[in-house]
């Protein structure tokens, strides 16, 4: 009986751990991390992926549509803040984080235009690509970004499964942006239709002959 125990235990940690994905819970701000969901929307997916290219849910995860039980934290254009999911990231594809400005962004649907301010794809060396995967994730809020409140959007888009479909591992973070910048944030795209599903980025196969990537989505605005 012990041994049937024990087995049974050492299965089903291993199928939680199997099916453990991550899912981005914190946002460190001004050097302090929040607590679970106090400035990440809090989502309904558990952590299940969004799959659908066209789904809303893209935006900020299913069950994010809205954050009126999330804090709106501020932040000085210019300044870093880190996405911190409960376990790392572990299956290969490329970070990319979105921004959106809003009225309110604790009521913010994210139907707005976005525009990408930060991408990691892999490094190509000696014939092979390590993709960054982790815990945490940086960004930097563009020092011209005007005043105003924005949604921050993380994307990690899993193509660990070539011929599959990708996966998307999405959250959106409140933040209400200070500082005096000027910039015009492009180019701007709609969530969902930022990716196509004839992408390169989308589409690759990580295992076979890869020695490029191009991350999917538009360019980085840079100021
Ligand atoms: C936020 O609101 C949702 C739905 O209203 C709720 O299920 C969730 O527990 C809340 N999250 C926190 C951190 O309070
Ligand atoms: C790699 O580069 C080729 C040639 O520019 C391009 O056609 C292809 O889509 C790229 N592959 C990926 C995965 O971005
Ligand atoms: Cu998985």
């Amino acid at each position: 009986m012990k041994t049937f125990t024990t087995v049974a235990i050492a299965a089903s940690t291993l199928a939680s751990v199997a099916h453990g994905h991550y899912i981005f819970e914190y946002l460190t701000a001004n050097g302090v991390e929040g607590s679970a969901y106090q400035n990440v929307r809090y989502n309904t997916n558990y952590n299940s992926p969004v799959t659908d290219l066209a789904s809303p849910d893209l935006r900020c995860n299913v069950g994010g549509e809205s954050g009126s039980n999330t804090t709106t934290v501020a932040v000085t254009a210019g300044s870093t803040v880190t996405f911190t999911a409960d376990v790392a990231v572990y299956h290969q594809g490329p970070v990319s984080f979105y921004m959106t400005k809003v009225a309110d962004a604790s009521a913010a649907d994210g139907s707005s235009q976005w525009f990408k301010v930060k991408e990691i794809g892999p490094t190509f060396s000696g014939g092979s690509a390590t993709w960054d995967l982790s815990k945490s994730y940086d960004v930097t809020v563009p020092n011209c970004l005007p005043a105003s409140e924005y949604l921050l959007r993380i994307e990690q888009l899993a193509i660990h499964n070539p011929g599959g479909t990708p996966q998307f591992y999405v959250a959106c973070a409140q933040v209400k942006v200070t500082g005096s910048g000027s910039g015009s944030p492009s180019p701007v795209v709609a969530i969902p239709g930022h990716i196509k599903a004839t992408d390169p980025g989308y589409t690759a196969n990580i295992y076979n002959d890869f020695t490029n990537y191009t991350v999917p989505g538009p360019k980085v605005w840079a100021c």
